[in-house]
């Protein structure tokens, strides 16, 4: 019986060395050899022109420098930031970052907001505030129950 199985086994693995033979017709993987005439020359993963010791991003080829930046514009509602740093960019800064400031930004992580506003509590709705004024970052009105500055009882 083991001889029986010793025996198909060889004609199993004879079988399949031969089908390999059989397969490989002389012609050598194509990229066996032909990478070592670029091994000394610069990496340029992107093509963009850049070689990836001088490119911020060697996989995309839009970027490729760093730029320095001085204001931030993160939620893209045109006010600003100040925030500082570097880049990886194009020719020129990309959206969201600039060097000349915009209108100030009191969230910019919220596109509908970017006035700070303070208000006073109007709790009982007369139009007339009371007790610490509160800081808001609101698209420009105060939000219901607050009432401006300008409308603050005053108790002597
Ligand atoms: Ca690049
Ligand atoms: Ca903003
Ligand atoms: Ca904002």
């Amino acid at each position: 019986m083991m001889r029986i199985l010793s025996i198909v086994s060889l004609a199993g693995f004879l079988a399949l060395a031969g089908g390999c033979g059989s397969s490989a017709d002389g012609t050598a993987p194509p990229d066996a050899a032909s990478p070592q005439g670029d091994a000394m020359a610069p990496v340029d993963d992107d093509h963009d022109g850049h070689v990836a010791a001088d490119d911020c991003d060697d996989h995309d080829p839009a970027v490729w420098q760093r730029l320095a930046y001085s204001y931030r514009d993160a939620d893209g509602d045109g006010r600003t930031v100040k925030a500082t740093g570097t880049v990886c960019a194009g020719a020129s800064l990309p959206a969201g970052y600039a060097v000349v400031p915009g209108d100030p930004d009191c969230d910019d992580t919220d596109a509908t907001v970017f006035a700070a506003v303070s208000g006073y509590p109007d709790s009982d709705g007369d139009g007339r505030g009371a007790g610490p004024a509160m800081a808001f970052c609101t698209s420009g009105a105060l939000p219901a129950g607050f009432v401006a500055a300008s409308t603050v009882m005053v108790t002597v």
